[in-house]
């Protein structure tokens, strides 16, 4: 049994286009602790943050915008996060994925408090690395893998508490990377499952080579769940389709995986937009996989590994 602590960040800064600030609430009415409570968690929902005072930090770069709100977030969730690692585990409850650009600063700051090395999972269409000063389309939702790796461009940001080592990040399901984050990945050592990858060996063979390699460092695991990474068909309401994601049966795998691994120690759920779903559907279907990351099974098999 898990105490699960749930943390609404109604984001909606880090990119053009109204609603994800609708998230937590619809998460909520999608009953996501009611699903984690017959799973036989403790759930503590410690409602929704707000960003604070603002400053009025500015970018060299014309493109980006709302840095300042950006930066609130930033510090509010990080200090939130921190504080909810060392109760249980946290799910953010999101807002848009500019979100982890804090959630992921205070899961570091614990796990180097913790001594132990921290491992990131990003299932996601995009790969999430540029820079403030990298960044075309000026949101910043786009940023937060860049800023977790501890990389140049954030000179706004406080620094990142312990960057995350390239090696100990693994991205899963990419199939839209801008020139400049294809320049940038190029360089690191971070693990890129694009779809490419995924459409040659399946999803549970590149899953699992991540997932021992973290059981074998002892570490801990944040998984980055952005809608996107499902299938448009699947998972309508999110602001940046791109066609050729994972599928119903594909998503299930992959948490049912991470599940099953007992790694995972905190959890993003990142860029629903409530307004552009069809009757609930896409809150109900990422609803349905922390169910399966949370122990929802069809029928109790020994695992692999147990
Ligand atoms: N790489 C593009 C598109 C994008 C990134 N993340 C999302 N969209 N959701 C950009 O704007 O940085
Ligand atoms: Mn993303
Ligand atoms: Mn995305």
């Amino acid at each position: 049994m898990t105490h699960c602590i749930l943390i609404g960040a109604p984001v909606d800064s880090g990119q053009a286009r109204p609603g994800c600030l609708m998230g937590p609430a619809a998460y909520r009415v999608a009953r996501l602790a009611e699903t984690l409570a017959a799973l036989g968690h403790s759930v503590e929902d410690r409602g929704d943050l707000a960003p604070g005072a603002l400053g009025s930090e500015a970018s060299a770069n014309p493109a980006v915008h709302h840095l300042p709100e950006t930066l609130g977030w930033t510090r509010a969730l990080s200090a939130a996060a921190r504080d909810a690692c060392r109760a249980g585990m946290p799910i953010f409850l999101g807002g848009d994925h500019s979100l982890s650009l804090g959630s992921v600063a205070g899961v570091a700051a614990h796990a180097a408090e913790a001594g132990r090395p921290l491992f990131v999972l990003w299932l996601d269409a995009h790969s999430d690395i540029h820079s403030v000063e990298t960044t075309e389309s000026g949101n910043l939702h786009g940023t937060p893998l860049g800023y977790l790796a501890g990389r140049a461009g954030f000179d706004a940001f406080p620094p990142f508490p312990a960057p995350v080592p390239e090696a100990n990040i693994c991205l899963f399901g990419i199939r839209s990377v801008d020139p400049a984050e294809h320049a940038a990945l190029a360089e690191t050592e971070i693990t890129v499952n694009d779809m490419r990858v995924l459409d040659e060996y399946g999803f549970a063979v590149p899953m699992r080579a991540f997932l021992d390699r973290v059981a074998a460092a002892g570490g801990m695991l944040h998984v980055s769940l952005d809608v996107d990474f499902l299938d448009p068909s699947v998972a309508p309401a999110v602001g940046t389709t791109v066609p050729g994601g994972a599928t119903f049966r594909e998503a299930h795998l992959v948490c049912e995986l991470i599940h099953e691994s007992g790694l995972m120690t905190s959890l993003d759920l990142v860029e629903l937009n409530p307004f552009l779903d069809e009757r609930g559907r896409t809150a109900r279907m990422m609803v349905d996989l922390v169910g399966s990351l949370m122990g929802r099974k069809v029928f109790d098999r020994p695992t692999r590994s147990g």
